[in-house]
Formats: C-alpha cells, structure tokens, sequence
C-alpha cells in the first residue's frame, strides 16, 4: 500500500483587475451556478449575520472571477490590479468568544454566500470545510463517477460545507447524515442559500455508524434483508435508532432513516477529529488508530435507567481555555470518550470500505494525519495498490487533506515519483 501525496493549491484571495465588471451582488447568488472561484466587491449594504446596516467598508461580498495568486508580470499600460484578501476583520466577532474570532475572520472562506445569512454552530465554525476545498473535493468525486449519476452519502454532514458542494454537481445527488438534528436544520438552511434543489439533497438524523455497519452492504440497501445470525440481529437491534419525525425546512427533508436510498455509490467521511486540538500531536502525529474516536449508536437503555443524553454535547465542545499546557492538552484531547464504545479512524474506514460499491470513500483529515496510519488503515480495510492523498493548500497554506480510496491511482505513480514526493506506507 502506497500513499501517494498530491498538492492541490487552491486560492480564495489574489490578485484582480480593478477595473473588472462589476456584478451587484445579488445577481451574483441568484445564477444558483456551482461558485468555482471567488471575487470579492466593496459592499455597504447590510450584513446578513444580523441584518443590521453596516457602514464597515470592507464588509464585502464574494462570488466573480478567480482572483490571480500573483499580479502578472507585465502589466499593460493603464491597468490596475488590486490585491483582494478574503479574510475580513473590520466586523469584530459578535459572538463574544475569542476562541470563534480566527473562524469569524474568515467567514467568507468558509461560505463564499456567508453573508446571505449562513449559519453555523460552534462546532460548525470550526469543522466546516472552506468552499473552496469543498468544491474541489466534490469535482474528484465527479471525476471517479465519470458523471454517471450517483448517490453519496454525507456520512458527517454538519452544517453541510460538503454536501452542499457535492449537491452543486449534476448528477449527484447527496443523503447527508448527522448525529445532530439542529446541525442538520442549518444545513438546510445553507443549502437552500446555495440554491440546490431540494430533490438533490435529503437529511438523515442517525448516527452513521449503525448506517454504514447495518443499512448497506457493497452500495446496496440491505435492513430489510434477513439477517445471518441471531447474534447480528441482536446487536442491530440493539443500536436501531428510535424513530424521529420528518420536517422540511425551507424545501429539505430533514428525518430519519425511512428516507435511505437503495443504493449508495460512494461514502464522504468528515468526522469530528477531536476538536481544535488536534494539532497537539504535531506534523504527521494524528494517528488514525489512537487519535479520532466516532461514538457509536447508544445501545437502549432499560427503561428505568438514568437518561445518558446524547452524549455528545461535552465531546464536541472543543473551545476550552487554551491555558493548559500542551502535555495536558494531548493528555486530555479525547479521553472524555469511552473506547469501548467507540470506533477509532483506522476502523471507521474498514466500515465505509464495506458498505459502498467499489468501496469508494473519501476521507477528510487533519493536515496531520499520521500518513503510515492511513495507509495501515486502508490495507486493513481490504484495499491493495494505492491511496491519495491531497494535500490543500489554500492561498499557500496547509489547511486539510483528503484521501481518496477506491481507486488504484496508479496513473500518478510516475508523476510522483518525479517529484520524490511519495510516502509509502508499508503494513
Ligand atoms: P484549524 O486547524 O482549526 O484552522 O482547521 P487553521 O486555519 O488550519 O489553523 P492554523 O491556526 O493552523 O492556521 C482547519 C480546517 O480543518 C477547518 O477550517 C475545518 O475545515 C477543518 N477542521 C478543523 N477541526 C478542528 C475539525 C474537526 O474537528 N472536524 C472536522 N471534520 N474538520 C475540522
Ligand atoms: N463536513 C462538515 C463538517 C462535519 S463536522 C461541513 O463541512 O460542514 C463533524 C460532524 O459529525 C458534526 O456535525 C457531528 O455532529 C457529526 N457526528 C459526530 N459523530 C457522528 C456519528 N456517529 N454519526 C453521525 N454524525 C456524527
């Protein structure tokens, strides 16, 4: 098992000809066309966070041309290019906590409509992928379709980043999953911002786990089929979810697992890697098997039991004073999860593997994920040959990774190898 490392740099802030059109910024969101690239215009009308007028001349919003990394060379005479960043800190963070201001700061990177009234969680502020990765991530997927229709699974849906992103391309249409109905009702919310077609984009409340482990087998639906064993039946049993109630918001179907498709074609896996402090573990330190932990389905309780909740509030809540040390922080960062009842990262892959067809799944990391781990991860899941994984640079900056299994890759072999940028990853 080889992991082949592919960069991918990818700019949301550059260069532009000052004297490019300008598009008043409501027709730029009505097009509803995938936003491939970002251009940015000064903007005095009211900030969608809290429709409150603003008078912050830089408050601006996005959408146009591909800003250049770098102004050109030569420049014609009478051209102006201006240099256009799409971090903005004139709007001071309203949320009170400091820990959010660095995400806040780059709202727009996160959603280029940001200011058509996105909305996130504190966990959505910091896990959300920036368009710009999300989108490309997104076109990768279109590419191994070979634009056949497809049905992906969200496995980790959040406040939708991604699957709004694959929910852009033709023909795919997206089951977007999430633990946490509210996350789901924002999501909701941002897709219908993006203008995606509610027949493009259903909603699940479930924990994935009991999805990927019990409702496909190879892409196909497979709860409804008699179960081999009695001991399987018991354990599916036992983490079957409780039924939830089916809303729509703003066009979404938002409910339980009555809505799952028959077929999946491929699994997208964002997972929460444990909060902001996953960087503790230094470059290349994020170890798949000892690091990420996904909590399973909560077996039922007997009914006179204490409520155990949902458990996850405490996980996700990341944002803890930042005075600990970093010993204490690697020390503490998951240990609120029980490991006898959760899977690790190396293992959620195998699980993925397992329920797609052609065992396509795509995996978004932390930039440092532990590539040996990866590769160990994936041979253990069954795949041979290749994995790849990009890194995304965005404006030059390591920002996330993705692997991408299912495929041999092997056509990126030789360019690799030019380039000695090859990890391997040996059992
Ligand atoms: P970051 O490390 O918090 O920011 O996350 P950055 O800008 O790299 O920080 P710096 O201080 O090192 O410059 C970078 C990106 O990773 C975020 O924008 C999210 O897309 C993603 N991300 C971060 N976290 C903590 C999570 C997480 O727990 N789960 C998921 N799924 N994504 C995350
Ligand atoms: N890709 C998303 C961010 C995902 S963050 C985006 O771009 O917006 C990870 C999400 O996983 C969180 O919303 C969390 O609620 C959800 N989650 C955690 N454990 C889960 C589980 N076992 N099953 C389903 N969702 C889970």
């Amino acid at each position: 098992m080889s992991v082949l490392i592919h960069r991918v740099s990818l700019y949301d802030s550059g260069w532009t000809k000052r004297e490019q059109p300008q598009v008043s910024h409501d027709s730029a969101y009505v097009t509803h066309q995938p936003v491939a690239a970002y251009s940015f215009q000064l903007s005095t009308k009211t900030s969608s966070w809290d429709r409150k007028p603003t008078s912050h001349a830089g408050s601006v919003a996005v959408c146009r041309v591909r800003p250049q990394p770098l102004p050109p060379a030569t420049v014609a005479a009478g051209e102006r290019w201006m240099q256009l960043s799409v971090m903005d800190r004139s709007v001071p963070n309203p949320f009170g906590n400091s820990d959010l201001t660095k995400y806040w700061n780059q709202r727009r990177r996160l959603f280029s409509r940001f200011d058509h009234g996105v909305q996130l969680d504190d966990e959505g502020w910091f896990s959300v992928t920036p368009e710009q990765i999300a989108d490309h991530v997104a076109s990768r997927l279109y590419q191994l379709s070979e634009a056949r229709p497809m049905v992906v699974l969200d496995a980790f849906c959040g406040c939708g980043g991604n699957a709004i992103a694959f929910a852009k391309l033709p023909n795919v249409t997206v089951l977007a999953v999430d633990v946490d109905r509210a996350k789901l009702r924002r999501a909701a919310h941002n897709a219908a911002i993006y203008g995606i077609p509610p027949h493009k984009l259903a909603f699940v409340e479930c924990n994935v786990l009991f999805i990927l482990e019990h409702c496909y087998r190879q892409g196909d639906f497979v709860l409804d089929q008699p179960i081999a064993t009695p001991e399987l039946a018991t354990k599916m049993m036992a983490a079957m979810p409780p039924p939830v109630a089916t809303e729509i918001v703003e066009g979404f179907s938002v409910g339980g697992i009555d809505v799952l498709p028959r077929r999946v074609d491929a699994v997208f896996m964002d997972p929460p890697w444990g909060g902001v402090d996953y960087s503790v573990f230094g470059k290349n330190g994020y170890d798949l098997h000892r690091n990420m932990k996904i909590r399973r389905p909560l077996v039922a309780a007997p009914p006179d039991a204490p409520s155990a909740g949902d458990g996850l509030d405490d996980f996700f809540d990341s944002f803890q004073a930042q005075t600990r040390s970093k010993s204490e922080r690697k020390a503490q960062f998951n240990s609120n999860v029980d490991d006898a009842n959760c899977v690790n990262g190396a293992e959620l892959v195998a699980i993925a593997a397992a329920a797609t067809a052609q065992h396509i799944v795509i995996y978004d990391l932390p930039k440092n994920v532990n590539r040996t781990s990866l590769g160990n991860a994936a041979l253990a899941a069954g795949y041979r040959g290749n994995c790849k994984l990009e890194e995304h640079f965005l404006n030059g900056r390591l920002k996330t990774v993705t692997a991408y299994m299912g495929s041999d890759w092997s056509n990126l072999v030789s360019d690799i190898a030019d380039t000695s940028t090859t990890g391997t990853a040996t059992p």
